[in-house]
């Protein structure tokens, strides 16, 4: 971050605004991946590094308590990278977990930008942030506030999408 940022409870990360009478059903459906933050040095963001840009595809599974998240990874060579995951979720949490990860913990925080959603996930205490939008493109200040986030919750390397390159959502089943 190249600016002085005067951490306060703004910047603090929060679960309050996230509607858990609707959930998990208002994340369904199409996201971009647009940046990413770690704790200095952990190498928690390389994976992300190659990467041009992400567009992620959420859907319910036929069964029950499992989500289906498949994602379009277009690398910056241009070659294209499908993934899948099934996350579990878990009773009235809004806790997630992966399945073939089960040290993997996911945790949802609101954003200031109300069409985007901060996911936090955890893995033998290593931990990064990761901001999705319903949209690939992004307002500055909602970048800039997620950078601030991260930065004073001690997620100092920040990583942004570029998104240069097109992409595609894989909707294949
Ligand atoms: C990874 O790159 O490690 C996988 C991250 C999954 C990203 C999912 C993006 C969609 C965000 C919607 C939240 C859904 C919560 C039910």
């Amino acid at each position: 971050v190249d600016l002085l940022v005067v951490c306060d409870i703004n910047h603090r990360l929060s679960a309050s605004s996230i509607n858990r009478t609707e959930f998990p059903s208002q994340y369904m459906g199409r996201w971009y991946f647009l940046a990413a933050a770690a704790p200095a040095d952990s190498q928690a963001l390389e994976t992300f590094k190659p990467m041009d840009n992400t567009a992620f595809w959420v859907q319910e599974s036929t069964e029950n308590e499992k989500l289906v998240f498949r994602a379009n990874v277009r690398v910056k060579d241009g070659s294209c990278v499908p993934r899948k995951w099934i996350y579990l979720l878990s009773g009235d949490s809004t806790e997630l977990r992966t399945e073939g990860h089960p040290d993997r913990v996911t945790e949802l925080f609101s954003s200031k930008c109300t069409q985007c959603v901060i996911l936090k996930e955890t893995e033998n205490s290593i931990s990064r942030l990761l901001l999705y939008s319903r949209s690939p493109q992004l307002e500055r200040e909602f970048v800039e506030d997620f950078k601030e986030k991260a930065f004073c919750e001690g997620y100092k390397e920040t990583l942004e999408i570029p998104q240069k390159l097109g992409n595609k959502v894989s909707t294949g089943v």
